[in-house]
C-alpha cells in the first residue's frame, strides 16, 4: 500500500484507539443495545419492512431490514441500531415542561436533549413565558390559520431528510399553493455544491452510478467521506472490491483509520477479526485544496498519454478550455496549493487511467467549500476525460447524507423547482406559481435576521444548531412571529431557536411507526416502500401525530378542498399518485401501493454517454485553483505575546453522532474523549509548546471556543477537526457563491494557551 501519510502526523501514543475501524466494538455496540431488556422492542423496528433511519444509503425497505436493493444480506450497521434506539425512548414526562424553565433548558447539550425522550404532546412556548406548556390541538390549527395567512414572502420552510417523500411532496405543496416559494432545506447546507454541479455538467443533479454499478467497478476514488462513519454498508462495497483486485484511492486530509482497514461485520470469517485492506493509495491535501489535486491528476492524465480524447470529442463540450486549463497550470502551482507531490498525484493518474471503470465517489470534505461547485467540476472532469461517465461500473456518485434527503429533493422540495414540476405543478393547482425566488437555508437565516419572516415551519431537522454562527442563528430565528418545530426528538433548536410569539412543536411519529405507507429514496436513486407500523408510545402518555396528517389538515384549513382535497391526501396512497402524476421519474409510484415493487428512478442511471442536457453532451468546466492563505495570527487581535498556531480548521461529525445530535460524548476511532477537543497534528502544536491534552482557546472570526484539551492525531500539518454542532458557535457563514454551501470544512482559527 502506499500512503502519503507524512512521518510527522503520527497519533497520539497513550491514546487507545482501535487500529481499524468497525471490528468489535461496533459488535459490542449491537450488544449493548440488542441484548437490554428493550432488545425485543429494537429487533422488532430492524426487521420492520422500512428503510433505516440514518443514512441515505438506504438499507432495508420490502426486502427486510437487513437486505439492500440487491437482497444481500446483513447490511445493517450499528448507526442504524443508534438511530432506532433514540426514537425508542420513553416519553417526555408530561409534566416534564412544566417542572423546568427554558433557563434550565438552555443548558442541556445536544446529548441531553435527546435523552430527555420522545416528544409525546403537542407544547407552545408563548411570548414573556419561561415555560413551555401543553397546547391543544384546536389553539394550534387556528395559530397556523393566522399565521399562513401573512404574506406569502413572508412564509417560509425549512425541512431535513429524514420525513417521508409523501410529507416532502404536501410540505412544498402547502408553501407554493400559499405563494411562497421559500422551502429550505437542509441539502442546501450539505449537497446542494453538488447537485448544482451535476446538473450544469450533466442535466442531472443526482448519482449516475446503482449499488450495481459500484458492483462492477474496478476503482473508486473516495474524496472527503469518513464513510466508515457515517455510510458504514458502502465499506462492505470497498471490501469486495478489493477483493476483485480493484483500488480505492482515498483523499482526505486526515487519515481516517476506517477507510486504511476496516472490520466488516457483514463478513465475520474473512474481515471481522482481521480487518480488510481499503485505501491502496491514501492522499493528504491541503484542507479546501481538491480542485488543484484533480487539475494536477488531470495534468497528470495528459502528460501520460491517459485521456480518451474520442470520448471526450464525442460526448462532451468545453474539453479543450479544461484541458488547456491543466496544461498550462505548473506543477509548481499544483503541489504548492495541495500540498501533494507531483509523484503522488502521478500515481493516482496511473491508477485512474490503468482501471477500466471508475467510479468518483465524494461527501462534505468538497462540497463544504468556498469553493464546493469548482470541486464538483473538477472531480466530474477527471471522470469524463478518462471516459467514466454513462458506462456501465464508473460515474459520478455523491455520497448523500439523510435518509431521505434526496427524495426530499425529488418532491420538489427546492428553490431551484424543475420546469416540468412546475409546469405540472400549476396544472394541479389550477394557477401559477409565484416567480419570487426562494430563501434556501443561508438565506432565510439572513432574511429572518432582517425581520423578513413572520412564519416558519421545520419539517424535522435542527435548523439552529446546523446553523454557521449560532449567535446570528438564534437572533434571526427571534425575530420571527411563529415557529413551529415537528420533531421526533426533542433538540437545541426547540430551546435555543426561539420565535417571537409563539414557538410550537408538533410531536410526530419515526418513519416504522407512522399509520399509512410511506415512501423513501436513497442515494442511489432507489425508491424504497415503508410499511406502516405502530409506536411504542402508550396511548394515555402520547398524542402523536403523522406529519401528513397534520401537513393536510393545515393545507385543508387555509385551502379548502378545492381544486385539492387535501383531507383525501390523509390516505397517503393519492399522494403517491399525485406524486407519479407530477413528479418525472416517478410513474411506477402510481403503482407501487399494489405491486410494492421498489424501483429505481428513471433517467437518472447513465449506461451510455448520453446525458439529459440540450446538446445530449456532457459540458466541463474551467476549474481554476483556490487561493488559500491562511490570515496572521496578528489578525485575530490577540495581546502581541500571545504564542499561537494559525490553523485550517474543519468541522464535522464524531463517531457517535447524527448531524446534530450527539449519542455519545468520546470519538473512539479518532481518540478524542469527550466533544470539547480540538485534533490537531503534534508538530504544529509543538511549534508552539502546545502538549497534547492541555487546554487552549480556539479563536475563529465569530467567537471562540475555551478549554478546549488538545489531542494530536493523523491529520495533516496546519489542519484540525473539531465537531459540530458545539463548534458552530465559531463557524463564520462563508458560503460556496454558487450553490449557497457553506465552507463548515475550512475556517481559519487561532490555537492559543490563554
Ligand atoms: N453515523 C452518522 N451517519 C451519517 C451522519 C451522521 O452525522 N452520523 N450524517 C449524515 C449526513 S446528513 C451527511 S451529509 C453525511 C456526512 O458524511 P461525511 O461527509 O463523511 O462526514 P463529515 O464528518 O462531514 O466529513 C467528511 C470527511 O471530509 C474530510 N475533509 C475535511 N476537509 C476536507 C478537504 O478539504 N478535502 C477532502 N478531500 N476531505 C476533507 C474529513 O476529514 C472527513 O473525513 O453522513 C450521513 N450519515
Ligand atoms: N459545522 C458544521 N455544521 C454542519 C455540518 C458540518 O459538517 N459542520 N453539516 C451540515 C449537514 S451535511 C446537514 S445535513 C445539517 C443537518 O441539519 P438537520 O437535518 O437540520 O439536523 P439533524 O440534526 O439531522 O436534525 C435532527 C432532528 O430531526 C428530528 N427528526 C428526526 N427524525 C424525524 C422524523 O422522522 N420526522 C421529523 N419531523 N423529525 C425528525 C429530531 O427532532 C432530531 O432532533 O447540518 C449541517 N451543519
Ligand atoms: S449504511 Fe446507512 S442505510 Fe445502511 S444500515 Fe447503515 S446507516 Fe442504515
Ligand atoms: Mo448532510
Amino acid at each position: 500500500m502506499v500512503k502519503d501519510i507524512r512521518k510527522d502526523s503520527q497519533p497520539n501514543s497513550d491514546s487507545h484507539k482501535p487500529s481499524m475501524g468497525g471490528g468489535m466494538p461496533i459488535i459490542g455496540y449491537w450488544a449493548e443495545k440488542t441484548l437490554t431488556p428493550e432488545g425485543l422492542l429494537l429487533w422488532k423496528t430492524l426487521f420492520h419492512k422500512s428503510a433505516c433511519l440514518s443514512c441515505a444509503w438506504g438499507t432495508g425497505g420490502q426486502k427486510g431490514g437487513f437486505k439492500n436493493e440487491d437482497g444481500e444480506t446483513l447490511q445493517r450497521c450499528a448507526k442504524s441500531v443508534e438511530a432506532i434506539a433514540s426514537e425508542l425512548l420513553e416519553p417526555v414526562p408530561i409534566h416534564f415542561f412544566a417542572k423546568h424553565s427554558l433557563d434550565e433548558l438552555k443548558k442541556l447539550t445536544s446529548q441531553q436533549a435527546d435523552k430527555l425522550g420522545r416528544l409525546s404532546f403537542p407544547v407552545i412556548l408563548r411570548a414573556g413565558k419561561s415555560h413551555y406548556e401543553k397546547i391543544s390541538w384546536e389553539e394550534i390549527y387556528q395559530i397556523a390559520e393566522a399565521s399562513f395567512s401573512k404574506s406569502p414572502e413572508c412564509i417560509a420552510s425549512y425541512s431535513s431528510g429524514r420525513s417521508s417523500n409523501e410529507a416532502a411532496y404536501l410540505l412544498q405543496l402547502l408553501i407554493r399553493a400559499l405563494g411562497s416559494n421559500n422551502l429550505a432545506d437542509c441539502s442546501d447546507l450539505c449537497h446542494a455544491a453538488s447537485t448544482v454541479g451535476l446538473k450544469e455538467m450533466f442535466g442531472s443533479g443526482t448519482s449516475m452510478v446503482s449499488l450495481e454499478d459500484l458492483k462492477q467497478s474496478d476503482c473508486v476514488v473516495l474524496i472527503g467521506s469518513n464513510a466508515p462513519a457515517n455510510h458504514p454498508r458502502l465499506m462492505n462495497e470497498l471490501i469486495q472490491l478489493r477483493e476483485r483486485g480493484g483500488k480505492v484511492i482515498v483523499v482526505n486530509p486526515m487519515v481516517e483509520v476506517g477507510l486504511v482497514k476496516f472490520a466488516s461485520p457483514a463478513y465475520p470469517i474473512k474481515s471481522l477479526l482481521t480487518g480488510s485492506e481499503i485505501s491502496s493509495l491514501y492522499l493528504q491535501p491541503i484542507p479546501g485544496s481538491d480542485v488543484a489535486l484533480f487539475v494536477g491528476i488531470q495534468k497528470s492524465l495528459i502528460e501520460q498519454d491517459m485521456v480518451q480524447y474520442s470520448y471526450i470529442k464525442e460526448h462532451t463540450l468545453g474539453w479543450e478550455a479544461a484541458i488547456a486549463h491543466a496544461q498550462a497550470t505548473s506543477w509548481e502551482k499544483i503541489t504548492e496549493v495541495c500540498g501533494v507531490s507531483k509523484e503522488f498525484i502521478d500515481q493516482a493518474a496511473c491508477i485512474i487511467g490503468q482501471s477500466q471503470r471508475v467510479v468518483f465517489a465524494w461527501a462534505m470534505g468538497v462540497t463544504q467549500q468556498e469553493n464546493g461547485v469548482d470541486n464538483i467540476f473538477s472531480i466530474a472532469n477527471t471522470a469524463l476525460l478518462t471516459g467514466n461517465a454513462g458506462k456501465v461500473g464508473s460515474g459520478t456518485m455523491p455520497i448523500r447524507g439523510h435518509s431521505n434527503v434526496q427524495g426530499f429533493g425529488s418532491m420538489g422540495v427546492t428553490i431551484r423547482l424543475k420546469e416540468e414540476i412546475r409546469q405540472a405543478l400549476e396544472k394541479l393547482l389550477q394557477r401559477p406559481l409565484s416567480r419570487v425566488p426562494g430563501y434556501d437555508t443561508r438565506a432565510l437565516i439572513e432574511a429572518a435576521d432582517q425581520g423578513k419572516i413572520d412564519t416558519l415551519i421545520c419539517l424535522g431537522g435542527n435548523l439552529y444548531a446546523a446553523n454557521p454562527d449560532l449567535t446570528q442563528a438564534s437572533r434571526a430565528l427571534s425575530k420571527i412571529e411563529t415557529i413551529f418545530y415537528i420533531s421526533t426528538k426533542p433538540n437545541l433548536g426547540h430551546f435555543h431557536g426561539l420565535a417571537q410569539q409563539n414557538t410550537i412543536i408538533i410531536p410526530v411519529f419515526a418513519r416504522f411507526e407512522n399509520p399509512h405507507k410511506t415512501t423513501t429514496e436513497s442515494g442511489n436513486n432507489f425508491v424504497r416502500l415503508n410499511d406502516e407500523g405502530d409506536t411504542h408510545l402508550k396511548q394515555e402518555d402520547a398524542e402523536l401525530i403523522s406529519e401528513v396528517e397534520f401537513l393536510t389538515e393545515i393545507a385543508h384549513r387555509i385551502h379548502g378542498d378545492s381544486p385539492v382535497n387535501w383531507r383525501k391526501l390523509q390516505d397517503t396512497k393519492y399522494i403517491r399518485q399525485l406524486i407519479a402524476q407530477t413528479i418525472p421519474g416517478f410513474e411506477q409510484m402510481a403503482t407501487i401501493d399494489e405491486t410494492k415493487e421498489e424501483f429505481t428512478i428513471s433517467n437518472r442511471i447513465f449506461h451510455q454517454p448520453k446525458f439529459p442536457t440540450k446538446s445530449g453532451k456532457a459540458s466541463m468546466f474551467v476549474t481554476p485553483l483556490p487561493q488559500l492563505t491562511l490570515p496572521s495570527k496578528e489578525d485575530f487581535n490577540v495581546p502581541f505575546a500571545t504564542k499561537g498556531v494559525v490553523l485550517a480548521l474543519g468541522t464535522g461529525r464524531s463517531y457517535s453522532q447524527h448531524n446534530t445530535v450527539v449519542y455519545k460524548e468520546a470519538d473512539k476511532f479518532r481518540g478524542m474523549p469527550h466533544r470539547n477537543c480540538i485534533l490537531m497534528n503534534k508538530s504544529d502544536a509543538e511549534s508552539v509548546d502546545i502538549k497534547e491534552h492541555e487546554r487552549v482557546t480556539v479563536q475563529g472570526s465569530v467567537g471562540k471556543m475555551e478549554n478546549v484539551e488538545v489531542i494530536y492525531g493523523s491529520i495533516r500539518e496546519g489542519a484540525a477537526l473539531m465537531f459540530y454542532p458545539e463548534v458552530n458557535a465559531i463557524v463564520p457563514t462563508n458560503a460556496d457563491r454558487r450553490s449557497g454551501t457553506p465552507a463548515f470544512k475550512r475556517l481559519p482559527v487561532l490555537v492559543y494557551e490563554p
